[in-house]
């Protein structure tokens, strides 16, 4: 990421003066956090990304036969290439692929696998925002295009920022073209719980890494230990909560501030929100857009939404 600016840091403060106390969640990805995430995938209890990625498999052609020959490829937030291949491997003679992602390392570590795996696929990364209007620049006009959105990160946003995320999307595609939306389901919430603490501790990391990210990134002197990780299904609000909660009251500096913290008050990091197959032509229709097709896996823990815009 680049240099702190007095919004950012306005932002953070603010946060941490809410009640309940709270970071944002892309401060969880700075180098170690997404080598965490990263490792979160590879744990026996994170069914999200192996589900996605088998379900792409095996379904990829029923999604690929609405989506025109010749199509860009369009990806936000690229990750690891894994799902983007899969897509690739199904979709007619696709004219290009351009991941966006915000993390230079992350976009450089795609682009590289997709060349790699697919030498003939034009591939031309934008590094920045995804909603920008540049990030959709100098892509064939005459193409159509296909908005790859994986992983559930739309699940990381309230309700309402999502309805208001998709429609800013929807500005940028023309008639015709697709938005492809993973979204994680309600399910059993045991398995929900586990998928985020799973034994072996990476998530509770994952967690507490965000305040040696914020340490770094503003000067802040969080002692990571002092506090402990708490994940849970809220199934009022159908979502995962992630919280940081205090061991003690904690003193802590944080960008030239001082600020306290209390064990009744843990620092909320991240919502993940779950969704039901009733949900889909719902949110297609408020943000601009019609379900055309939903795809899941046998036991409907996760889903692809075809959204035609
Ligand atoms: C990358 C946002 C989809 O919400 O499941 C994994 C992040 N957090 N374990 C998710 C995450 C804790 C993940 N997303």
């Amino acid at each position: 990421m680049a240099e702190v600016t007095e919004v950012e840091r306005a932002e953070l403060l603010a946060g941490l003066r809410q009640s309940p106390p709270r970071i944002a969640a892309r401060y969880f990805y700075d180098r170690l956090g997404s080598q965490l995430f990263d490792q979160i995938t590879r744990t026996p209890e994170y069914y999200p990304t192996r589900t996605e990625l088998s379900l792409l498999k095996a379904r990829g052609d029923e999604i690929a036969a609405r989506i025109s020959e010749g199509s860009v490829l369009v990806e936000l937030g690229s990750g690891s290439a894994d799902k983007a291949l899969a897509l690739l491997e199904h979709l007619r003679k696709p004219r290009l692929y351009r991941p966006i992602d915000i993390s230079k390392e992350a976009l450089g570590r795609t682009t590289r696998a997709v060349q790699r795996a697919r030498p003939q696929l034009e591939v031309s990364p934008y590094w920045g925002d995804f909603t920008a209007e540049s990030a959709y620049a100098e892509l064939p006009a005459d193409a159509r295009r296909l908005v790859y959105y994986s992983g559930s990160t739309i699940g990381n946003l309230e309700r309402a920022d999502a309805v208001a995320f998709l429609r800013a999307l929807r500005a940028r595609l023309g008639p015709g073209d697709a938005l492809l939306l993973a979204v994680d389901l309600v399910k059993d919430p045991g398995l929900l719980h586990a998928a985020y603490n799973d034994a072996a501790g990476v998530t509770a990391a994952f967690n507490k890494n965000v305040l040696r990210h914020i340490n770094t990134r503003f000067g802040a002197d969080f002692d990571p230990d002092a506090f402990e990780h708490l994940a849970f299904y809220e199934p009022r609000m159908r979502r995962i909560e992630m919280h940081l909660v205090p061991r003690t009251e904690l003193d802590v500096s944080i960008a030239g501030e001082r600020l306290r913290f209390v064990p009744s008050q843990p620092i909320h990091t991240e919502s993940s929100h779950k969704f039901t197959l009733d949900d889909l032509p719902n949110l297609a229709q408020r943000s601009g857009y019609t379900s055309e097709l939903v795809v899941t896996d046998p036991l409907a823990w996760f889903a692809e939404a075809l959204f035609r815009a």
